[in-house]
């Protein structure tokens, strides 16, 4: 109810202003409590910017603050800007009390005045401008985050970024509250970071000869013939780290082991497990050359980490421990002989051997370790901090055990996937994570026990760059979603709403853009609601936020300012494609979008049994495979398709009214082994007199296709029947080698057409 109200008053108010805020706030993340007071300051030319002693404001703040006021009034009221230190409340709060004649920023410390700022200076982002003055309504803000924790993660490794782009992110993450930057500085193709003892590294694995165009999984591969890469110097780090400790971030240096470590062995193959000469990889996916576990590895980390620790103040060191295959240790004596002289069962517990070395290692230093939720397989190390990045699973398992907890689940926070199912989309990873879904993350899941939430420190969004590999890309991909895990962090749960942050979002994206930073903006978006009825199709369309209104056809051609208003769902009875888009004041806003309605017998089916999707994966409920409506050609979570829990094997079972004479079922299947999903071995159709004993009237056999992102398995089955199931049988596991091997493949179904 509460949400029909706001959305309801929320329409009106943007049909009547559709672009500005609702009643004044516009700080992202939203305050904690805001208490609003009657009158305005106006913030102008002569607004006095004063500062007691004891505070310590930096000076790129204040010159800011100064800037901002030479464009206005040089006339305006005498007021004045006020900033101390209380040295009470919550590390990193702060009240921003703004009355008629004064704005008094206290902060609880510096970090909670560093924050304070920030909020002011969105007001003067953001609110607006008028007689050269920029008025302030009056109000008390008082102000903490939910969690100390609020990272955001760069990959430097698969493309080097510049200082200058890190610096920008650095600003953004300021701005929007983030408090620690995870800064992944080696992988597979590339090697980033300068260490002395071993130059190879700065002149081989820094450097690969060139780099795959397109899709990795895009056959043939083509690459671009250009050589790419780069390191930071140490120069360049200490640069960096102070950059970021004036904006309060910590920056959290990661080295990766065993595994994402081909550029380093590149350079000194002795560190591998074949020996082999390698080349730095010029394409993405997981790579078998890993790290041995040998003393001379071990050697080479140690002497690496010594050079880290110093430039990086941060109490903690990332170590990866990520995607690891354990195929050369299975076949490297070394590798076994070291299982063998420690007593470990399986290679798992050489890699768990392998990061509980590195911690005490670490521990030497007084650093504290944090690995990839990997690091739990064989027995997490003693006072390891797991960062939750394959769902929440791990985050959960870990703070069960009693260790801290970082949570970044790809479901949530992966800011390389897919922002939408609209066409014309950059390329992507792939996956699909809306700006929605990120805002709907609470990095504490339902299931944790009230005792074990201390442990969780807090939340990361994620930048891995295979398909990110220039700033206005990176600001495309990551500075939205970034937005909206910046209120997931900071604003209690119980503030956060995903109507009035979109408001304020859209402002933010608006203002940027005069900045010449291009946020991505899908809040035009529609989302069709598809329900079957007895007689067709029904279409509700939902605008992502409720602005102007939806327009659509039914022809095919592409929605115009003239074209009809969306009111009332549209029910639809044959074979129809439902074209719409918002306007907004006539003007085209966002993407159109297409609904292909294609019926076939299952729609006026009864479900007699389904098995269960998975809770992540549900597709579009429960008739969402016998709806009419394909699922997406490239995107598995597109909202169509429905992912079968792994180990699970599949079956659905129909009924109708009286005897249908089928000639045939058809499926869709997705095939993406880097997403580790799967074709189903084989199909089987089954009929019933009754409803309760079925037998076997047609199956299918279905052969491995790389090449096709989806496939449609058909199974041409004459029956005349009252009941049929169609079944899959169990998926198996990961065959080594492939993304994930090991684990338990997915099977993702779609439109099941019985024709
Ligand atoms: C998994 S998340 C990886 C990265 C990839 C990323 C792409 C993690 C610890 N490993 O190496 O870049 O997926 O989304």
């Amino acid at each position: 109810m509460k949400k029909k109200l706001t959305q309801i008053i929320l329409s009106v108010i943007v049909s009547i202003m559709p672009f500005y805020s609702l009643s004044g706030q516009v700080i992202i993340p939203l305050p904690s409590q805001i208490v609003s007071a009657p009158g305005f300051f106006y913030f102008s030319g002569t607004t006095k910017i004063g500062s007691d002693e004891s505070t310590r404001i930096p000076s790129y703040l204040q010159t800011y603050l100064k800037q901002r006021q030479t464009a206005l009034n040089a006339n305006g009221n005498a007021n004045e800007i006020i900033f101390t230190l209380s040295n009470q409340g919550l590390s990193e709060g702060y009240e921003l009390k703004i009355s008629p004649n004064k704005i008094h920023v206290t902060g609880n410390d510096e970090k909670g005045l560093f924050y304070g700022i920030q909020s002011l200076i969105q007001f003067l982002q953001h609110q607006p401008l008028s007689n050269g003055s920029i008025s302030i309504p009056c109000q008390t803000i008082t102000d903490q985050p939910r969690f100390g924790y609020r990272g955001i993660m760069l990959d430097a490794g698969r493309y080097f970024q510049p200082v200058s782009y890190i610096k920008e992110l650095l600003d953004m993450m300021a701005t929007y509250k983030f408090n620690t930057f995870h800064w992944h500085l080696t992988e597979d193709q590339g090697w980033r970071v300068e260490i002395e003892k071993y130059p190879k590294l700065m002149s081989k694995s820094a450097w690969r000869s060139e780099t795959v165009i397109g899709h990795h999984n895009q056959k043939p591969r083509v690459y671009d013939g250009e050589k790419h890469g780069g390191y930071y110097t140490k120069a360049d780090i200490r640069e960096i780290v102070a950059y970021a400790s004036e904006r309060n971030i910590t920056v959290i240096p990661e080295i990766e082991m065993p595994g994402h470590a081909t550029a380093a062995i590149a350079a000194y193959p002795e560190l591998g497990c074949t020996g082999k000469t390698l080349e730095v990889p010029t394409d993405w996916g997981v790579k078998e050359d890993v790290y041995c576990p040998s003393e001379a590895t071990f050697t080479f980390l140690e002497d690496v980490l010594t050079e880290i620790i110093p430039l990086f103040p941060s109490p903690y060191i990332h170590i990866g421990g990520d995607e690891c295959p354990k195929k050369q240790w299975k076949e490297s004596a070394l590798a076994q002989s070291v299982m063998k002289r420690e007593g470990l069962k399986d290679e798992d517990a050489l890699q768990s051997y392998f990061i509980k070395r590195m911690e005490a290692f670490l521990k030497t230093k007084g650093k504290k370790l944090i690995g990839w939720d990997e690091i739990l397989e064989g027995g997490l190390a003693p006072d390891a901090t797991v960062m939750s990045w394959r769902g929440i699973k791990g985050g959960i398992e870990a703070a069960h055990l009693g260790h801290d907890v970082i949570m970044s689940p790809n479901t949530f926070c992966y800011f390389d996937y897919y922002q939408t199912d609209a066409p014309g989309e950059p390329l992507a990873i792939g996956g699909k994570l809306t700006v929605e879904k990120v805002y709907s993350f609470d990095p504490i899941p339902d299931e944790l026990p009230a005792e074990t939430h201390k442990h969780i420190l807090g939340g990361q969004g994620n930048i891995w760059t295979e398909y990110i590999s220039t700033l206005p890309k990176l600001r495309y991909m990551a500075y939205t979603r970034m937005l909206a895990l910046s209120e997931v962090l900071w604003t209690p749960v119980a503030k956060k709403e995903f109507l009035p942050f979109a408001v304020r979002l859209n402002k933010h994206i608006d203002y940027w853009k005069t900045k010449n930073i291009e946020f991505a903006n899908h809040l035009f978006e529609i989302k069709p609601t598809l329900t079957t009825k007895e007689i067709g199709l029904e279409v509700a369309l939902t605008p992502f936020v409720p602005w102007g209104e939806i327009r659509y056809t039914l022809d095919g051609t592409e929605p115009k300012s003239t074209s009809a208003v969306y009111t009332n769902p549209l029910l639809l009875t044959k074979k129809t494609v439902v074209k719409t888009q918002s306007f907004v004041q006539n003007q085209a806003k966002g993407h159109p979008i297409s609904i292909d309605f294609l019926p076939h017998k299952g729609l006026q089916a009864k479900i007699l049994s389904k098995t269960t999707p998975s809770k992540t994966y549900k597709g579009a409920g429960e008739r969402g495979l016998i709806n009419g409506i394909s699922g997406s050609k490239t995107q598995f979570n597109d909202g169509e398709w429905q992912g079968v829990t792994p180990g699970e094997p599949f079956s659905m079972k129909l009924s109708w009214t009286e005897k249908q004479s089928i000639k045939g079922i058809q499926f869709h299947a997705f095939n993406d082994p880097e997403s580790w999903i799967y074709l189903p071995s084989e199909a089987t159709i089954y009929t019933s007199q009754d409803g309760t004993t079925f037998s076997k009237a047609c199956e299918t056999k279905i052969t491995e296709n790389k090449d096709t992102k989806t496939l449609a398995v058909d199974i041409p089955c004459k029956i005349t029947s009252q009941f049929i199931e169609i079944k899959t049988p169990a998926m198996g596991t990961i065959p080594v080698n492939r993304p994930g091997a090991g684990n338990q493949a997915w099977l993702f179904l779609d439109e099941i057409r019985v024709y």
